[in-house]
C-alpha cells in the first residue's frame, strides 16, 4: 500500500468531519427552522374563538401585535408533512381575493395563521342578511371570489373545497377565497367536526364535499380547476339563494345518483334568481368538463350581467 502523504490525510480528515458536520445538522436541526414562517405556538396569544371550522376551531388571535385568525386542526386530520409542504406553496398565493397564510405552527395541533376577516364566512354573513341584498351586491361576491380563483387557475393551482363557508368577508365588500389547498392533503379518515358531517361524506377512500362536488371527481377522486368550476357554480347558487344547502330536496344517496345522471338544481324561485345568473350556473355544471367556462371568463361575464 501507498504510505499516505500528510496532506492528503489532512484533506481527508477534514473531508470527513465536513460530511460529519452536514449529516449532524440533518438529524438535528429542528424541522423547519429554515423557514421563517414556521413559528413557535408561543408568538401566538390565542383571543376568542370565532367558531368552528370544517377540520378544528378557529380563533382570533394576535400575532406581532397583529390581530389574526389561528385556525387550530383536530389532530390526525392531516400529516404534517403534507400539510407543511402544501403550505409551503399556500404561502407563495398573493391575490387581493387570496386569504394570505402568515405563519403555521407545525407541531400538533397544528395551527394556520391567517389574515383576520372581520365579518367572517360568506355562508353566515348570507344567512343574516336574507332577502337583504341586491343582485348588485350578490354578483360583486360572485365576481371578487372569481378573481381569486382566476389567479389560482393561473397558477396551475386547484382549490377542491370552493364553497361560501371557506370564502370570508372582510371590511368594505371584500370577499376573500380561504383554505385552499387544504383539501389536498386531508387524511382519509379525518375526525370531522359535527358540522362538518353535513358537508363531508366518505366515498371510497377519501371524504369529499359531496354537494359542491364535480361528479367526475367523485368518480375517479381526480380533481382539476374545471372541478373548482363546478364548485363556483355551486358557490353561485348559495349566494343566490342566501346560503341554502345545495339539492335542498334531495337526500345524499340522491345526489350522488342523481347528478351523474344529469340531474341539475332548478333556477331557484324564492328567493328570485335572474336568469343570466341562473344559465352561469348551468354553464359551471356542464357535464363535460372541458365545455365549462375559465374562471377568467367566468369573471368577465360577471361583471357584464345586467343589475
Ligand atoms: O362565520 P364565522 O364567524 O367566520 O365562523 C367561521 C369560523 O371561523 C369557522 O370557519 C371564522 N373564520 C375562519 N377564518 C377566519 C378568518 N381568517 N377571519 C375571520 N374569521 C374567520 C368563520
Amino acid at each position: 500500500m501507498m504510505p499516505m502523504s500528510g496532506e492528503l490525510s489532512l484533506v481527508l480528515t477534514f473531508g470527513t468531519m465536513v460530511c460529519l458536520a452536514i449529516l449532524l445538522f440533518f438529524l438535528f436541526r429542528q424541522p423547519g427552522s429554515a423557514d421563517p414562517w414556521k413559528i413557535n405556538r408561543s408568538a401566538i396569544k390565542l383571543g376568542k374563538r370565532l367558531g368552528e371550522g370544517s377540520f378544528g376551531e378557529v380563533y382570533q388571535g394576535l400575532y406581532n401585535n397583529t390581530p389574526v385568525a389561528v385556525k387550530t386542526l383536530i389532530p390526525g386530520t392531516m400529516d404534517p408533512r403534507d400539510f407543511l409542504k402544501e403550505a409551503q406553496i399556500m404561502k407563495t398565493m398573493q391575490h387581493p381575493n387570496l386569504i394570505q397564510l402568515l405563519a403555521v405552527c407545525t407541531e400538533q395541533p397544528i395551527y394556520i395563521i391567517t389574515e383576520l376577516m372581520k365579518n367572517g364566512s360568506l355562508l353566515d354573513y348570507l344567512k343574516v342578511r336574507v332577502g337583504r341584498l341586491r343582485l348588485y351586491d350578490q354578483i360583486e361576491m360572485a365576481a371578487q371570489v372569481a378573481s381569486g380563483m382566476d389567479y389560482l387557475e393561473m397558477k396551475n393551482y386547484i382549490h377542491r373545497d370552493l364553497a361560501a363557508r371557506n370564502v370570508l368577508v372582510g371590511e368594505n365588500n371584500v370577499y376573500k377565497v380561504a383554505d385552499f389547498g387544504l383539501a389536498r392533503v386531508l387524511q382519509a379518515t379525518p375526525m370531522l367536526s359535527s358540522q362538518s358531517k353535513l358537508y363531508y361524506i366518505p366515498v371510497g377512500k377519501a371524504i369529499f364535499p359531496l354537494r359542491w362536488t364535480a361528479p367526475e371527481a367523485i368518480a375517479n377522486e381526480r380533481f382539476t380547476i374545471k372541478c373548482d368550476v363546478w364548485s363556483f357554480g355551486i358557490l353561485l347558487y348559495e349566494i343566490m339563494t342566501y346560503g341554502k344547502i345545495p339539492y335542498p330536496d334531495l337526500n345524499n344517496s340522491q345526489v350522488k345518483r342523481m347528478v351523474p345522471n344529469g340531474y341539475r338544481m332548478p333556477c331557484p324561485v324564492d328567493p328570485y334568481c335572474s336568469k343570466d345568473v341562473y344559465k352561469i350556473m348551468l354553464d359551471c355544471w356542464k357535464e363535460n368538463k372541458h365545455d365549462r367556462p375559465t374562471f377568467r371568463s367566468l369573471k368577465i361575464t360577471l361583471r357584464n350581467v345586467r343589475v
